[in-house]
């Protein structure tokens, strides 16, 4: 019997025993024009690690019909009355869906259509959230510690991250009273 391509531990999302897995660090300087207080972020250590990205790639990128598998381990942390959370984007071809699952911590998966409206849903250990086509996606760490969550999507998706990084989400996620709550742009 063969080994499996990918070990995945279960209690942290961690991905090993593959040379094919690419890891990516995206910290407070790469997420330059993401928050609301911009001023603020830039005030920060720009080396503090928001997130980090584990992904295993069976196949090559662009190949129609492939999968990727990746892990995603967000930092608690805030900026202001906004938690650290990921750059967020649209799949470049537009009709290409994305399966998130919690691993551990609690997050909220912040969502949009093309025409702005922004929702979100609850992540935690075992919650699975269907990305359907055409909807930009972010996730924010709510909780005090690390949020870790896995992502399955098609090899040939390809990322779009300058929609969002010019137009934004239709609404923040901010602190309110303590609660995480979305906020409208205009609120
Ligand atoms: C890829 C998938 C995730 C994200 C990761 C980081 O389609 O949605 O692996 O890449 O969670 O988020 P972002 O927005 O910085 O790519
Ligand atoms: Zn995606």
């Amino acid at each position: 019997m063969l080994e499996a391509a990918l070990q995945f531990n279960l209690k942290t999302a961690e991905l090993s025993g593959n040379s094919e897995i690419q890891h990516v660090v995206r910290t407070l300087s790469d997420l330059k024009g993401i928050f609301r207080d911009e001023k603020l972020r830039s005030s920060l250590p720009q080396n503090t690690v928001a997130y980090k990205v584990q992904t295993f790639f069976p196949v090559k990128e662009g190949t129609n019909g492939g999968l990727f598998w990746g892990s995603t381990f967000i930092e608690p942390g805030m900026i202001g009355d906004e938690y650290f959370m990921t750059k967020g984007h649209f799949h470049e071809l537009r009709d290409r869906t994305e399966i998130y699952m919690g691993v551990a911590g609690v997050g909220a998966l912040i969502l949009m259509d093309e025409s702005g409206r922004t929702w979100c849903e609850r992540m935690h250990p075992g919650s699975v959230h269907p990305i359907q086509a055409r909807v930009a996606h972010r996730v924010a760490n709510v909780g005090t510690e690390q949020l870790s969550f896995l992502a399955c999507w098609p090899a040939d998706a390809g990322h779009d991250y300058e929609t969002i990084q010019k137009d934004g989400f239709g609404a923040r996620l901010r602190c309110v009273n303590g609660v995480p709550q979305l906020v409208e742009e205009n609120e």
